[in-house]
């Protein structure tokens, strides 16, 4: 147990799995979360938290897709770089997360979609009980090998859109286990969400992190935090790690 969970109540210990739902822009993050309230809504109560810098499209996106009653989407505004509110100041997706919880008790999951941002951002492990990192083939067969926390140590690695792999000249077998590779055995899935065989090992892995949460078995992980990085000049942003302004 991270010290950050060091006040877990045995309430919190007895709510829904939270997920969190991170990676570059226009990766899949909001078509993965359709398609997982889509497989499993028929028999788990789900809540989904959007997050984005100034919209909340990723939130009409999922209402407009029709796989879950509207309400049960929120949308948290960051106003800021977007790591900010998945890691340094979780404060407004923890009160859009237990409003749901409160709103429809008792839920089986909630998923937490980050802002699209680069390959360095992680869920806080004070947010999320497990997060999944997404890249996909249409970013280059090398953005598996480049590293960085997600992709080295979220709980789960997708990568997307294998369907394109022919039009891009990616070969995501290759893909895959050159992130199989830097991961030292944490699991990694091949994803598209034309292919049904893909989608249900998404499923199993979620089912079968629902039932570690629930035996008390699931500890949240901190991937590590974000390596340094550079904003542009007046641009705001209130997090407090170690970085750089241009
Ligand atoms: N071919 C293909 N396209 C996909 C797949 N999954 C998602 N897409 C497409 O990829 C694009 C981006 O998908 P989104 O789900 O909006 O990606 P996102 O990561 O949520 O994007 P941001 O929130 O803007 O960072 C959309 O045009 C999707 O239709 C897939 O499995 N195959
Ligand atoms: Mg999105």
């Amino acid at each position: 147990m991270t010290s950050e969970r060091a006040d877990s109540t045995p309430s919190e210990a007895a709510r829904g799995l939270r997920i969190g739902v991170c990676g570059p822009v226009g990766t899949g993050k909001s078509s993965l979360i359709a398609l997982l309230c889509r497989e499993l809504s028929a028999d788990l109560e789900i809540g989904v938290v959007t997050n984005d810098i100034y919209t909340d499209e990723d939130a009409r996106f999922l209402r407009s897709a029709g796989v879950l009653d509207p309400a049960r989407i929120r949308a948290v505004e960051t106003g800021a770089c977007p790591h900010t509110a998945i890691r340094d100041d979780v404060t407004a997706n923890l009160i859009a997360v237990e409003e749901l919880e409160e709103e429809f008790a008792p839920l089986d999951v909630v998923l937490v979609e980050s802002g699209g941002d680069n390959l360095t951002a992680t869920f806080s492990p004070a947010l999320v009980d497990t997060q999944i990192f997404l890249i996909d083939v249409a970013g280059g067969g090398d953005v598996a090998r480049k590293g960085g926390p997600g992709i080295e140590r979220a709980d789960l690695l997708v990568v997307n859109k294998t369907d394109l792999a022919p039009y891009v000249g990616v070969d995501p077998v290759a893909m895959v286990s050159d992130a199989g590779s830097v991961r030292e055995g944490r699991p990694v899935i091949a994803l598209s969400r034309t292919d049904p065989a893909s989608v249900e090992a998404l499923v199993t892995w979620v089912r079968s992190e629902l039932t570690r949460h629930r035996g008390g078995a699931l500890v949240p992980a901190d991937p590590g935090p974000m390596a340094p990085h550079f904003h542009a000049v007046g641009t705001s942003h209130t997090h407090e790690h170690d970085h750089q302004h241009a």
